[in-house]
């Protein structure tokens, strides 16, 4: 006999929507998980899901022989502004497949190596304008992270150049894309019927929609009047033909994908970088190993390429953080749709799980489970992740990027991009809280980042 999996009592049409604080979805999700264990059950809109929060749970979920990507809630309401772009596209759309085959070999490492310089350049203007800010400066760590990520991906993608670091105002597209994704949250939180009662609302949703699309179209369209001969994605897009079907991508399909790579490729990396200097500027014996790698791989000089592989401790604070504050908090998961049966079985038959029900995998829960991560799982301790140890930990028991064929595609785009501007700020910076009293808060749209976290920035004294 299967055990009934248990929850808190909800209302009957909204469901258990009060259990949830919406600035902060993923700490509410963690405090019942502390109550609930291990598998627990809300409803939102009429829709059941699941919740799992521990390794052995996840290590199950994560064999896709028995189950796949779901997409539902927030995620699925983004079909409305990206349809079957790659993040949204529901588990063996054909589409997804050409799409995946085509960009497959765009974001491998030759393709991300030839990035490098592109990434540099946006990153030196972060590093211009902190030094220009000089100490006394508050910095708001959040929004210049996003310029960085978003004109990175930008020039990077499709050679277009946002300027961010320019303006005083975000692009309207940054604007455009947190109204879509706020409000594709929210429209997963309440019934689908109070939207027809929301006229302002609706209305903002679509102009945010249009302005994503036409920033898209006009990339393109300017692309294809002036090509140029350049191995970015844009171009891997409009010319990659899929080396299964000799098939090509529809403009649609160019158009949603450009789209998903400006928001997936921003948001998520942008909260990592917050994240990694709040760890390093509270625990400064963190911060001094990280700072002192940096000083003996690249010294005083130009940062280069090739200096990407050998900042292994970097690298190791990158995975703490991600696995402390993993910055796309959790994905879903079904059994696979061509299952044959009604149920499928956890844990050797003692929770039930019906076909089409989506499982929630709590990362940060699944991330700080004692039976991987020992009693101070809480706590940031770069080491455990240096690549010994860590290509020791078992299977699935670290999961920022997602799961299989349906993980993050650019995972080496968002690393070589982390690595470096963390290297090239150490090298420059010294870093301090603005509120030396400061306790990390979250804030949450599809991503988290931390809130209210300000720094200032004093360049480092390079005299002998
Ligand atoms: Mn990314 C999928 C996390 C950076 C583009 N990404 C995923 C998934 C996770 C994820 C988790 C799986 C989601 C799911 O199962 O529903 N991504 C990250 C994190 C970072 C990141 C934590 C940075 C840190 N992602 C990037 C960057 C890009 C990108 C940078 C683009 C340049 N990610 C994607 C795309 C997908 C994805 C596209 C969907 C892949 C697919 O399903 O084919």
């Amino acid at each position: 006999m299967s055990e009934p999996i248990p929850g808190p009592p909800g209302l009957p049409i909204l469901g258990n929507i009060n259990s949830i604080d919406r600035t902060d979805t993923t700490t509410s999700l963690c405090h019942l998980a502390d109550t609930y264990g291990p598998i627990f059950k809300l409803t939102f809109g009429g829709n059941e899901r699941l919740f799992i929060s521990t390794h052995a749970l996840m290590d199950e979920v994560c064999d896709e022989t028995r189950f796949t990507k779901m997409v539902s809630g927030g995620l699925e309401q983004i079909w409305n502004g990206v349809a079957d772009g790659l993040f949204t596209a529901y588990p063996g759309e054909h589409n997804w497949e050409i799409a995946h085959r085509v960009l497959m070999p765009a974001f491998g490492p030759v393709s991300i190596r030839s990035m490098f310089d592109e990434m540099h350049d946006i990153a030196s203007q972060l590093v211009a304008k902190w030094a220009r800010f000089g100490p006394k400066e508050k910095i708001n760590v959040t929004e210049d992270f996003t310029r960085l990520t978003l004109d990175s991906i930008a020039l990077c993608a499709m050679d277009t150049r946002f300027n961010s670091f320019y303006h005083e105002e975000m692009h309207p597209f940054v604007n455009a894309m947190v109204g879509l994704l706020q409000e594709s949250g929210a429209r997963a939180r309440r019934p689908a019927v109070m939207n027809y009662f929301m006229r302002s609302t609706q209305q903002k949703y679509d102009s945010d929609i249009a302005l994503l699309k036409k920033v898209a179209s006009e990339v393109v369209a300017e692309r294809k009047s002036n090509p140029i001969d350049k191995k970015d994605l844009l171009n891997a897009m409009i010319n990659g033909r899929d080396p299964k079907t000799g098939e090509g991508m529809t403009e649609e399909s160019v158009l949603n994908n450009m789209i998903t790579f400006l928001i997936a490729g921003h948001e998520t990396t942008s909260g990592l970088l917050s994240f990694l200097f709040y760890n390093l500027i509270k625990n400064p014996a963190a911060y001094h190993a990280a700072q002192q790698q940096i000083d003996e791989v690249v010294g005083r000089g130009p940062i280069t390429v090739d200096h990407m592989s050998k900042l292994p401790y970097i690298e190791a604070c990158l995975r703490e953080t991600l696995r402390l504050t993993p910055t796309a908090p959790a994905f879903v998961l079904q059994a696979r749709p061509d299952t044959t049966e009604d149920h499928v079985y956890l844990e050797g038959g003692k929770y039930e799980i019906k076909r089409g029900q989506g499982i929630v995998a709590l990362l940060s829960q699944i991330h700080r489970d004692p039976a991987v991560y020992g009693n101070d799982a809480n706590s940031f301790r770069p080491e455990r992740m240096l690549d010994e140890p860590f290509s020791k930990l078992p299977k699935n028991s670290w999961k920022p990027f997602g799961n299989g064929m349906r993980g993050c595609i650019g995972r080496p785009f968002a690393w070589q991009e982390s690595i470096l501007t963390t290297a090239l700020l150490l090298q420059n910076f010294n870093f301090r809280f603005h509120d030396s009293s400061y306790q990390l808060q979250i804030k949450q749209t599809l991503t988290i980042k931390p809130k209210d976290f300000f720094m200032h920035a004093t360049l480092r004294d390079h005299v002998d």
